[in-house]
């Protein structure tokens, strides 16, 4: 857009916002008397720019007007509080970038105004008197970040580590600075065993000099010697076990040191600390939902995390051991995903308090349950109920990790909001570097949520989970994501971790920070599919052909029963297939609809989901409830039986690996229709089996899909250009069918490129040893913080928490169970 370019980041739209409104002054008098004409609300940037449309007659003029910087404003608006006759923008020029001005309709005159200005303005509409009140509480993380560099370009956001190594480069320079790095050194070890240097090496000259001789003597012997070999000759010097397996490993981790500590750059200081042996122990915390290898994935709150937990602890095992090896070291490195036991454990195995992890020799669950005053608590509760048990749950847990690990942990990983907070009260207790994950954020899940909590809360408890999620992305040293938009979202949209820049729950709190998206902690981490299990339709000799009789059952059997309903009547027709657990927010049933209503799209191919329960009295989940009856009742209104399978929720990863590749025999598509979806594991899985896929344009799977090359992105809120576009995909393989061969290719391509584990496991096993030694250089800055976040923990969290209800039956006394 022209007039994007003749605004320059350092002009402030405060600043430019005037002369531009005085250049159209007549237009925008009428546009902002329309604004302002319906009183007291708050505005979308659709409503701003239809308002803006119908104020002015003129064609050529509207579109002069739409293409110069007060268009480029507009249009940038993300939302906008009338309160007449003031009108306070919320502008986006950019992703993660913001800027808050009011504008006087009368006299069209212009004023900058902080974030917490903005959300003042914005509580007046739910809460005046909350607004009004100078001492409501606010909550400003920001103000903390003293010395904190941030990042400033947008394109950077999400390489958090390189900017970190590159900052911490720079503050290690001199020789007065260098010393954090010798003391990260001198505390080194395993069990109290000394790793890299001992306690002789006590000055930063001592050191360089012992690295001096040893790479002299590692340079004159055969590359493949061993390091027991010269172990001793090492020891002399002062340096211990940890810096190779061979000769060569052992020269390059010398160098790489040697290197920093003559002058720190960021390559030999990332690539050091790659070789650091720091990280041996690391505790998952994921206590929501059932947890569990077997018989669960489909269950209430059970989905792509466990999946995305029990592939990242194979990567993670695979790649610790290497690097150990690497290091010349004979440790085993342990894995804990810690979740929560529960007795009523409905046929899976999350009642049993140890389980090995498939695949994995040093790896496993442990489980812990949920305590109340009374006992323990047996049955499942959702995610949104969860908060009342957990400070109890983390103290238990803190207890029964360091026991099973015979020490603590030097990583902790959280996922999503109940996830993270154990992980950041276990990781403050115990002083252990804590990498959060948040795989969704409740808050962008729902709009306006936040200014809407109070209505909300009975249900959801937003008050906890968004508190809660404040508190653990500012406690953890890093944040994992699996996308850009997930951080900082796309040009027109704010990504769900921006959504927390400033925002406001009137009568609880207003955040003037919550969390900044050019903050060096966030850092993108793709996960992958098991490519064991997920792997193209075309690898005949692998496929898994014993499930063949069971899928052409579960596929094209007549009868409807516990399993499935509807049938199939035209095998010749390719599937259109879609699996996800039945929320609303998955939109199963608004596929389901699109595909009811397009005759064209039912005429070329058939249905079929796997989704949730088929019968709402066998389901205990509120949301699954209501669209089971959605299922049924749509499935009656378009008549669609004879096109349609709905099967319920599969849990055997190995046979739905399959079903992906027959869907892909019968030259189908996997279409993820989801109002918003995070990541999107299903989205590769489907294109790892090389089926063609159709997937939702809001989230992760705009990213992972490059539209009409390595996939189609879908409208989820409009349903008639969705089925059309799936419809003419249809009917051009139809007319070319090598057009369905290249856009599975080409799917294909995609992953090998983007989305492994391996490439996950190194980024994220780095991004744990260096920020765990960024810790240590900041750590008065962090201790500040950890103070605020600890009151704010134990006034604000507490309080809330307590309000959330525990089921009366629940609680049974513990020596009941004994
Ligand atoms: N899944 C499954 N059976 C089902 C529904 C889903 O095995 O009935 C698996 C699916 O293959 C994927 C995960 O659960 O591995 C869902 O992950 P995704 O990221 O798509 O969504 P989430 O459920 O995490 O929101
Ligand atoms: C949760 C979600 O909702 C999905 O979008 C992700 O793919 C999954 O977790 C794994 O991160």
């Amino acid at each position: 857009m022209a007039a994007s370019l003749s605004f320059k980041r350092s002009d402030s739209i405060a600043d430019s916002m005037p002369d531009a409104l005085r250049q159209s002054r007549y237009q925008m008098k009428r546009c902002f008397a329309r604004y302002v004409s319906k009183g007291k609300r708050l505005m979308k940037n659709k409503h701003l720019m239809d308002e803006l449309e119908k104020s002015m007659d003129d064609k050529v003029e509207k579109d002069k007007l739409m293409e110069g910087f007060l268009g480029y404003i507009i249009c940038s608006t993300q939302e906008a509080v009338v309160l007449p006759p003031l009108v306070a923008f919320a502008v986006r020029p950019n992703p993660g970038i913001w800027e808050y001005v009011k504008v006087h309709a009368d006299d069209l005159s212009v004023e900058g105004i902080t974030p917490s200005e903005y959300l003042k303005f914005k509580e007046s509409l739910y809460d005046e008197n909350w607004a009004k009140d100078d001492n409501a509480l606010e909550i400003d993380f920001g103000a903390l970040d003293l010395s904190t560099p941030r990042l400033t370009l947008p394109s950077s956001v999400g390489n958090g580590l390189q900017f970190v190594s590159r900052f911490m480069s720079s503050k290690l320079e001199g020789p007065d600075n260098i010393k954090p790095l010798l003391d990260y050194l001198l505390a080194l070890n395993y069990r109290g065993e000394k790793l890299m240097i001992n306690d002789t090496l006590d000055t930063v000259n001592k050191l360089q000099t012992a690295l001096l001789l040893a790479e002299v003597f590692v340079s004159g012997l055969p590359r493949n010697t061993p390091f027991q070999k010269f172990e001793h000759r090492f020891q002399e010097w002062g340096l211990e076990k940890g810096w190779g397996d061979t000769a060569e490993h052992v020269k390059e981790t010398v160098n790489s040191l040697s290197e920093v500590l003559q002058a720190p750059d960021p390559v030999n200081l990332e690539k050091f600390f790659s070789r650091v042996p720091a990280i041996f122990n690391i505790v998952i915390f994921s206590p929501h939902g059932y947890f569990g290898q077997e018989n669960v994935l489909g269950l209430p709150d059970t989905g792509g995390q466990v999946v995305y937990i029990l592939d990242q602890v194979r990567a993670f095992e695979e790649e610790l051991l290497q690097r150990i090896k690497l290091m010349g070291l004979s440790i085993k490195p342990q894995i804990l995903v810690v979740t929560r036991l529960i007795p009523d454990a409905k046929g899976t195995k999350c009642n049993q308090e140890l389980e090995p992890i498939f695949n994995t020799n040093h790896s496993h669950i442990l489980r812990v349950p949920f305590r109340t005053e009374t006992g323990v608590l047996r049955q499942w509760v959702s995610r949104f109920d969860i908060y009342p048990y957990l400070e109890r749950y983390a103290q238990d847990a803190a207890a029964t990790i360091v026991d099973h690990m015979e020490g603590k942990p030097d990583l902790i990983i959280g996922n999503y909001s109940d996830g993270n907070l154990v992980a950041s009260l276990v990781s403050t207790k115990l002083g252990i570097t804590q990498g959060t994950i948040a795989h969704a954020l409740e808050k962008t899940k729902y709009e306006d949520s936040d200014v809407n909590w109070k209505e909300l809360d009975q249900k959801y408890h937003f008050s906890c989970q968004f508190t809660a999620d404040m508190i653990a992305m500012n406690t953890s040293d890093f944040i994992i994501t699996s996308t850009y938009q997930e951080i900082a979202g796309s040009k027109d949209k704010p990504g769900q971790y921006e959504s927390h820049y400033a925002f406001t729950m009137p009568g609880l709190c207003r955040y003037a920070t919550g969390i900044n998206v050019f903050d060096p902690k966030f850092n993108i981490a793709a996960p992958g599919a098991d490519q064991t299990v997920y792997f193209p339709y075309t690898q005949k000799q692998k496929r898994f052909t014993n499930f063949n009789p069971e899928i052409e059952e579960l596929l094209y059997s007549k009868v409807e029963n516990e399993e499935h309903v509807g049938y199939l009547t035209d095998r010749k027709k390719p599937i259109i297939f879609s699996m996800a657990r039945l929320d609303t927010v998955k939109n199963i049933t608004g596929l389901v609809e699109w595909y009811g209503k397009n005759k064209r799209l039912r005429d070329l191919v058939n249905l079929v989901v796997v989704a949730g329960l088929l019968d709402p009295s066998k389901s205990k989940d509120r949301e699954e409830i209501k669209e089971i009856n959605k299922m049924r009742s749509l499935i009656e209104k378009y008549q669609l039986t004879g096109q349609i399978r709905w099967i319920r929720a599969q849990t055997d990863r190995n046979r739905n690996s399959e079903l992906y590749r027959c869907i892909a025999d019968t030259k189908g598509a996997f279409v993820q229709p989801a109002l918003y979806e995070a990541f999107g594991l299903t989205v590769i899985e489907a294109m790892n089996c090389g089926l063609p896929t159709f997937a939702t344009n809001q989230g992760g799977p705009a990213e992972i899909i490059i539209d009409g090359v390595s996939g189609f992105h879908i409208n989820p809120l409009n349903g008639d250009e969705s089925s059309n576009k799936i419809a003419e995909f249809f009917e051009k393989c139809r007319d070319d069918p090598s057009y369905w061969n290249k856009v599975s290719t080409d799917g294909l391509k995609r992953i090998m490129e983007c989305y492994t584990w391996k490439i996950y496991a190194t980024r994220v096993l780095n991004m744990g040893s260096m920020y765990g030694f960024r810790k240590q250089l900041n750590k008065e800055e962090k201790l500040a913080k950890q103070r605020y976040l600890q009151l704010f923990y134990n006034l604000q969290f507490r309080r809330l928490s307590k309000i959330v209800p525990i089921p009366a039956d629940a609680a049974q006394k513990h020596a009941a169970q004994q």
